[in-house]
Parts: C-alpha cells; structure tokens; sequence
C-alpha cells in the first residue's frame, strides 16, 4: 500500500480544494481524477459510499470524506500550516460556523442543483429545483459578503475558508456575478488565484483560463 496521501478528484470540483490545501500544508500527494461522466464510478463508490469527490486516502489506509472534516484534519495534523486557526485563537469560532455553513448551507445547493433529476420526478421539478438552489446560492453569498469586515473570511489572516471561496466563486453563478455582487468575495478570491501554486492548482482544474 502507498504511503503516500491520494485524492480523488474531479477536475473543478471540490477536490481542488483540498489540492490546494495540502499543497499549503506541505504535503505531498497524488491526485486520481475521475471524469465528470465517469460519476457515480463504481471504484469511486467503494471508496466513498456518496459517491462524491474529494476523498483522501491516508497513509494507513484510512479513507477520509467531507471537505470540512478534510480541512480540520489538516489542520490538527499540520497545525503550523496556518489553515485553521487553533483552538486559544480569536478567530476559532467564527472559523467553524463559517466552514460548517459553507459545507452545510452553499454545498448543497450544488448537490441538489447540480443533479436536480435525483430528487424530483420529472422535468419541470428539475428545472425548479435548479432554479431555486441557485437563488439560495446567490442569497447565502449576498449573506457572507455582508458579514465580511475583514481582507480575508477571517480577518486579517488567510485561511482554509479563502481557498473554499477561491473555488467555490468559480462554480455557479461564477466570477463575473461575485465581481458585481459580492466584491468582498471576488478579491479575496482573485487575491488566492495570485498565490503561484495556488494559481496553478486552478488552473489545472479549469477553474482558471490557463
Ligand atoms: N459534502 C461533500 C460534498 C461533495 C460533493 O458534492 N462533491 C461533488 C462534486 S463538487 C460530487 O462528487 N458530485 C458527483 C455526483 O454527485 O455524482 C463535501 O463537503 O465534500
């Protein structure tokens, strides 16, 4: 077995949060992308029951699944790496609401928008439901943008957050829409994309024009 760290990956998803993440933190891994029309793939199945990417194999074997656990578990491993703020800091509990909420409020409105013919009968649902999940969508960004009081998610630090809205920004309803809606947003985004590893890792994504 590898004891090296493998993500599963879909290039433009989720996973190139944590690409970005553990290229930050230092770490070296290897990426095994699926392609969009290969989802659900039945390898990716075994791994993660969702069938969802990222999934990260760890050295001993251990499969880990959900950005956010993903992110803490960085974060303890790897603490001096800056992406979570540590427990005694000002900016802990503010971390955490925001990554669950991003996790658990904005990420869904892909899950369910992305794939809309999952989770209701017919056409007609499928293209209400898209259309309502990317009106939540643009609310919860209006929602964050209006909160924002410092350069970055959380003040004055970049942290993991900065990177989801590096790539999150990039997903519907796209860069040009936070530029005029959700300044804030659009240059912390435009501020990671300038990270020379991090630009890198966008682009190899498609997430940026290469
Ligand atoms: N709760 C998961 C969501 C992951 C997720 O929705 N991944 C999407 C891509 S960004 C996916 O794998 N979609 C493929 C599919 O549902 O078939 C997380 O936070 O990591």
């Amino acid at each position: 077995m590898s004891d090296e760290l493998i993500l599963y990956a879909a290039k433009g998803g989720g996973s190139a949060i944590v690409e970005a993440l553990l290229t930050l933190a230092g770490q070296k891994y290897q990426v095994r992308y699926f392609s969009w029309e290969q989802l659900p793939d039945k390898e990716l199945l075994a791994i993660n029951p969702l069938g969802e990417i990222p999934a990260l194999r760890l050295a001993n074997g251990e499969i880990l699944t959900e950005t956010a656990a993903i992110t803490l578990w960085l974060g303890d491993r790897f603490p001096s790496c800056g992406l979570v703020p540590p427990a005694d800091d000002a900016h802990r509990a503010e971390f955490l609401r925001r990554l669950v909420w991003l996790v658990a409020a904005v990420y869904p409105t892909f899950t369910y928008g992305d794939h809309p013919e999952r989770f209701v009968a017919n056409d007609e649902g499928a293209r209400q439901l898209r259309e309502s999940t990317e009106q939540r969508c643009q609310q919860l960004w209006r929602q964050l943008e209006a909160e924002l009081d410092g350069p970055w998610v959380c003040g004055n630090e970049m942290t993991a957050l900065d990177i989801f809205v590096a790539v999150m920004s990039s997903w519907r309803p796209r860069r040009e829409w936070f530029a005029r809606e959700c300044p804030k947003l659009f240059a912390i985004a435009r501020r990671v994309d300038q990270i020379e590893t991090l630009g890198e890792i966008l682009r190899r994504n498609e997430l940026l024009p290469s």
